[in-house]
């Protein structure tokens, strides 16, 4: 039997690549974090908390001590490094922490593989901010980085360390520099989760106004379901490499509102500009969504649009879902959550 550690359960990414491993045999540990409050939403609402080969284990990524416990204790094969502090936002806020968890974090379980077994393969979840102000579009793996946050800076650390102990110590190292990926699991505040959540409250009669902040942004957005099966054929692979997950698509956050608000039922039309823009639902007149300039970022990541070839090419993967099924899927979820008083 195969056995994985996938750091960061309870998040969205650790929740569906949990469900896929189970599914494919493996034996999962699990890591969360200890807080007061533990969740695992997300696990439960796939249904997995409770499956004979998923065992939850608490860890810290901070801990070069436990990283060592962990990878001698569940004697894995392979290691999927989900967890950080993952919001870019914050990141202007906490840079320190974000530093300690993103950027150095990943290095205590490179660490730990090399003293405990140098065989196991190891997984970075590495990331589209990377790239950051643009030097090239669509992005791919050659492509020049140029961070634009402290996340962008401290993922950016822990990529080239996972490629430094690939080529130091012959270690599986494998990097996925995933842009955007989005699905009911989402956290809300997460832009695509925010508004999605958000409509379908004010459907319900639950909010009156969604407020945003840059509506010019263009992502690449894919279906977080899709991009797990992708982490999986990365370590799958004959050699460690990096590998650039997307779509090829690119649509502005207000694309993304204008979309959510059709799957709730609503016609948003947008006017003003800038700090003054508003959508507002043709039907009743009322101002639906603005602009509030205090979800501005110090800088900003304008434009990503990535280039998967290598991933089709060498692993056979592409996205299967379209940002309108995406979508969809977000907005309908939602609102059954909001109808049954669900609140994460
Ligand atoms: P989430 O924020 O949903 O999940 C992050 C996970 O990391 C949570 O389980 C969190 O635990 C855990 N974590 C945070 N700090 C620590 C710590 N110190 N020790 C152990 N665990 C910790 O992120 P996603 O699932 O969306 O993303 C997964 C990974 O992929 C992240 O590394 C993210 O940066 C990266 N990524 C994500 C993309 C996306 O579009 N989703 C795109 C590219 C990269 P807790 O619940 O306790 O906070
Ligand atoms: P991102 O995702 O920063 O791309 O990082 P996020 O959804 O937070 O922002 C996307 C874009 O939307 C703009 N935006 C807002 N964002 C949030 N969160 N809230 C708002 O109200 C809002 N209004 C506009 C942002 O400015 C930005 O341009 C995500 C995370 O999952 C990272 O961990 C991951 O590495 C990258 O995707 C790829």
């Amino acid at each position: 039997m195969k056995i994985a550690v996938v750091t960061g359960i309870s998040g969205q990414d650790g929740a569906y690549l949990a469900e896929l491993l189970l599914a494919k045999g493996y034996k999962v540990y699990g890591t969360y974090r200890r807080t007061s409050s533990v969740n695992f939403w997300r696990i439960e609402e796939l249904g997995i908390q409770n499956h004979p080969n998923l065992h939850l284990v608490e860890y810290d990524l901070t801990d070069l001590s436990a990283s060592i416990r962990l990878l001698q204790t569940t004697e894995a094969t392979e290691v999927y490094n989900l967890a950080a502090q993952s919001f870019v936002g914050v990141s202007f806020e906490q840079p320190v922490t974000t530093a300690e968890i993103t950027g150095i974090g990943p290095v205590n379980l490179l660490e730990a593989i090399r003293i405990v077994n140098p065989k196991i393969r190891f997984y970075q979840a590495s990331t589209s901010e990377m790239f950051g102000k643009v030097q090239e579009i669509p992005q791919r793996e050659s492509t020049p980085f140029y961070p634009r946050s402290p996340y962008g800076v401290a993922k950016l650390y822990a990529h080239w360390m996972t490629v430094n102990y690939r080529e130091s110590y012959d270690i599986f190292g494998s990097s996925g520099i995933l842009f955007n990926h989005e699905s009911p699991l989402r956290g809300r505040e997460f832009v695509t989760r925010k508004i999605t959540d958000s409509l379908a409250k004010i459907k319900l009669g639950k909010l009156d106004v969604l407020e945003l902040g840059n509506m010019d942004a263009k992502r690449d957005w894919g279906y977080a379901k899709d991009y797990v099966e992708g982490m999986w054929r990365i370590l799958q692979a004959e050699k460690p490499d990096t590998y650039v997950l997307a779509t090829n698509r690119t649509e502005t956050v207000r694309d993304f509102v204008t979309m959510a608000g059709k799957a709730a039922g609503f016609e948003l039309k947008w006017e003003g500009a800038a700090e003054s823009e508003v959508a507002i639902d043709a039907a009743t007149g009322k101002t639906l969504v603005r602009v509030n300039p205090k979800f501005y970022r110090p800088a900003e990541v304008e434009l990503l649009i990535g280039n998967p070839e290598k991933a089709q090419r060498e692993l056979g993967w592409k996205p299967t879902t379209t940002l309108e099924q995406l979508c969809q899927m977000m907005v309908e979820a939602d609102i059954r959550r909001n109808e049954a008083g669900f609140s994460f």
